[in-house]
Formats: C-alpha cells, structure tokens, sequence
C-alpha cells in the first residue's frame, strides 16, 4: 500500500504538526494541562511570512494526532504587546495557567515581559492588567533591545526566570530573575555569558534544567553574518550560576527555537521549530512556512552526553513495513518507496567506510538525498542533489563529526516527510534537513553498501 499524497503540494508533511495555512514559527508554552498537550506556537494569520505574532494553538491526546485550535493569543491595540505576541512559556501557578511571553513593540526595540490567563481548557486568555511585569534591561548589558523569550521553572524558593539577550561587547547572556508571584521580578545576575565567537552574539529562546546529574543549557544563538544555531551545553549549577563543562551543537541543521517541559510522565520533552529551506516568494507562493519538530524525550547517557529520542507515540502511525536483517539485503534499491517514512537502520562500519540510505530518488537517480556516515572521518551528512526552480536552496552537504565508541554500531533514525527529514545517529548526533523533491515520483530508496546493514526497518506513517 502507498499512502497518498496531495498531488497539489507534494513538500507539505503528513505527520508533522503544522497549521492548515500561513506562518508558523516556534513552540511556545507547551504545557500537558489535563492529561492533553497542548501547543502554541509563533503564528502569523496573515500570511506565510513572519510578522504579527500570534500565539496559536493546537492540542493532541497522544503526541501524535493534532487537532488546530483558534488562535490563543493576539497583540492588544495600543498595549505593550501592540505589535506581537512573542515567544514565551507556560506554568501552572496553584492551578492558573499563566503564560509568560514577550511583547514587543511595532519596530521591535520595545520588548517586554507579560502575563496572560487561561480558562479551564486553554482556549480563552485573559490578559494580566499590570502588564508589562518586566520592562528595563540591566544597565551592564549596555544596550537597548533583545530582551525576550522568557523561560521560568519553580524553584525550592520561589519562581525563577532567564531572558535571553546579550551583553554589549561580551556576547550572548541568560539573565537570571526570581519572584515570589510571577509578577514582580529580582533581577540577580547572568546566569550565563557566552563568547561571541563561540557560542553567537545574541541569545534566544534559553532553557535551563536539570537532566540527570546535571544541568542542561539550550540556546538558539545567533552569529554575526546572519547564522544561527542551537547549542547544548550539560554542567552545573553552583551558587545560581551555570558552569558548563561539554558543550555540542544540539542539531546542525534547521531545527531552531526549542522549547522543553516535563510532561506528566516526568519525561523532559524538547520541541523545536523546522525552518524552511527556500526562499520567501516560494513559501508565500505555498502558503505555509514551518513546521514543528516530533517532540523528542531527552536523558543524558552515562558520559553525560545529551540524548533525544523521538516519542515513542508516534509508532503508532506506522503502517506497512519492511524488515532485514544482516545478510537479507540483495538488492541495494528497497521494495518500499515513499517520502512519509519512519527508519532505523544500524549499520556495523567495520563492514564497509561509507555506509547510509539515498532517500526521495528519482527512477534514474539523478535527484535524491544522500544520508551518509564515512567512518575515516567520522562524518555524519546529508548531501541534497535537488535540480530544478526547487533548487534554490543551500545544497551545500550539511553534517557534523559523529564519533562513535568503540564497538558501537552506527544506529540512524529518520523520519522522512514531504519536505522534512530529521536524522538522529545514535541518539546523539542530529541533523536536521530539508529539501524540495521536484516530482511526486521522487520516492525511492536504496542503501548504500548492504553488507554493512545489521538491522533495517522502514514503515510507510499514516496522515495525521
Ligand atoms: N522568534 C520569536 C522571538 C524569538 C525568535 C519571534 C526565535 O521571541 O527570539 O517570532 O526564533
């Protein structure tokens, strides 16, 4: 069986959470609120371009099927949050579900922290009147805006609160705030400060929490030029400060923005926006920009390396499978096609140096994704060879070193849909990718070097 596609838009997902139309961008306030999940997220209603933050709204009861909601949150004429509804988190304050954003102002030097209330199922917010509840920068940090997207945890002793920002000169800060009620805010100091050639000039979107034995640090950080990227630092807390002792790249890729929360199973779960990777006249043209990561389970391992797992949840939209093992593979090209696939494959690389999967082939091969692992130089890549008015993306190979311990098999999870592919080695090494496909027929698959495949299973994931 194939599961169909809409011949219409063959690069718009079938499993990924995105609204029916306009602009999505980052996760905001995930919260699990009576046992449901609910998400918002960055959304413009006008069109498929950033501008006029909303926050939006969406609830799932199983991480895997989403239901779309009226917009939860819109700026307020002639209010701190006139021009947009920025991001922000979400808390259960005693039994209120407070959400705390960012407001800004129509040029977006004014940016400030707010309140909002929600009802008993989400879906009606009431705004906090003695909004903003944090306005002014600190003075050291020597500059007039980036002042935003707050992330607040309960302490032993209270609310805590990082802004993300940057300190003129230094590079990008977390700065560290405590409350009593969530309506007034101590500021205590930075509770990091990143080298700007290192870790970006300017921070968005931090969160801090505990994982394991340690403390882990997101950041979406920005470089000077233009770049950005998310960034995973795992160390301590020691008298309010964090002490980072590793740091990686959390996705070499176009995952951004992410947010974290515990659910009600305790698992710390880590969401993250799918930037596009064509220009803007064409995401206008398609009517939609963005998608949301599948939400991945977060733990450390026992070398205190930061592992995601996509949530088991989302097995259930598996449908029609093929399964090999060591030795079973004939034939490089699979019997399965289709550009809404979930894999894992592992791989012995003693086998062969260069093992991987081609995925979206065309019948001569000439366009396809190339998801390769070269053992010599520990190189995890996805080479993108898309012609075509599609083509206009960055087709530059994307990748990062993937070490692998002594003995370990590489183990790829992808899950491939429409436009999207997220790529997982070994829980710990991640790769976020799109790409175009220029024709609906573009579904093959083939493995490269099979007498390196240990196990491989690919199931075709139904329409959400
Ligand atoms: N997106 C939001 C900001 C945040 C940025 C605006 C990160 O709050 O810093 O849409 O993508």
């Amino acid at each position: 069986m194939m599961i169909p596609r809409n011949p219409q838009d063959i690069h718009r997902p079938t499993y990924h959470f995105l609204p029916a139309a306009n602009w999505m961008n980052d996760p905001n306030g995930v919260i699990q609120w009576r046992g449901r999940y609910h998400l918002f997220f960055q959304y413009n209603p006008d069109g498929a371009y950033h501008a006029n933050m909303h926050w939006g709204h969406a609830v799932s009861d199983d991480l895997a099927h989403w239901e779309e909601l009226p917009i939860a949150i819109a700026p307020t004429p002639h209010s701190p949050d006139q021009a947009g509804i920025w991001s922000g988190c979400m808390v259960d304050d005693g039994g209120m579900p407070t959400a705390i954003y960012t407001g800004v102002n129509d040029d977006y030097s004014r940016q400030v922290q707010c309140l909002a209330f929600g009802n008993e199922d989400l879906r009606r917010w009431t705004k906090h009147s003695g909004n903003p509840v944090l306005a002014e920068i600190p003075a050291h940090c020597f500059q007039a805006r980036d002042f935003r997207d707050p992330f607040v945890w309960r302490g032993d002793d209270g609310w805590y609160m990082i802004l993300s920002g940057h300190i003129n000169g230094l590079g990008g800060a977390a700065l560290l705030y405590r409350s009593d009620d969530l309506r007034e805010w101590q500021y205590l100091h930075p509770l990091f400060v990143g080298d700007s050639a290192r870790h970006g000039h300017n921070f968005e979107c931090v969160n801090f929490f505990p994982l394991g034995e340690k403390w882990v640090l997101i950041i979406s950080s920005m470089y000077d030029g233009g770049g950005a990227t998310v960034l995973a630092l795992v160390g301590r807390y020691e008298n309010q400060r964090f002490v980072p002792e590793s740091e990686t790249v959390y996705d070499a890729g176009y995952a951004y923005a992410p947010l974290t929360h515990v659910d009600d199973q305790g698992r710390r779960l880590i969401w993250a926006w799918l930037r596009e990777g064509r220009g803007t006249d064409r995401q206008r043209q398609a009517g939609w920009s963005g998608v949301q990561a599948i939400p991945r389970v977060l733990s450390l391992d026992s070398k205190h390396r930061l592992i995601s797992h996509p949530v088991p949840e989302i097995e259930a939209l598996r449908r029609d499978g093929f399964h090999a093992e060591a030795g079973d593979l004939t034939d490089k090209d699979l019997p399965l096609r289709g550009l809404a696939l979930d894999i894992e494959a592992a791989f012995d690389v003693s086998e062969a140096e260069t093992c991987g999967i081609e995925l979206a082939r065309s019948p001569d091969g000439a366009e396809k994704v190339a998801i390769t692992y070269d053992a010599s130089n520990e190189a995890l890549r996805v080479t993108r060879d898309y012609a075509g008015e599609e083509s206009e993306l960055d087709s530059e190979a994307q990748g990062m070193v993937h070490r692998l311990d002594p003995g370990e098999n590489l183990q790829l999870r992808i899950l491939l849909d429409g436009s999207v592919i997220e790529l997982i080695a070994n829980g710990r090494s991640r790769v976020t990718s799109r790409f175009y496909p220029s024709d609906a027929g573009n579904q093959g698959l083939r493995v490269i070097n099979p007498e390196a495949v240990r196990a491989l299973d690919v199931w075709e994931m139904a329409s959400i």
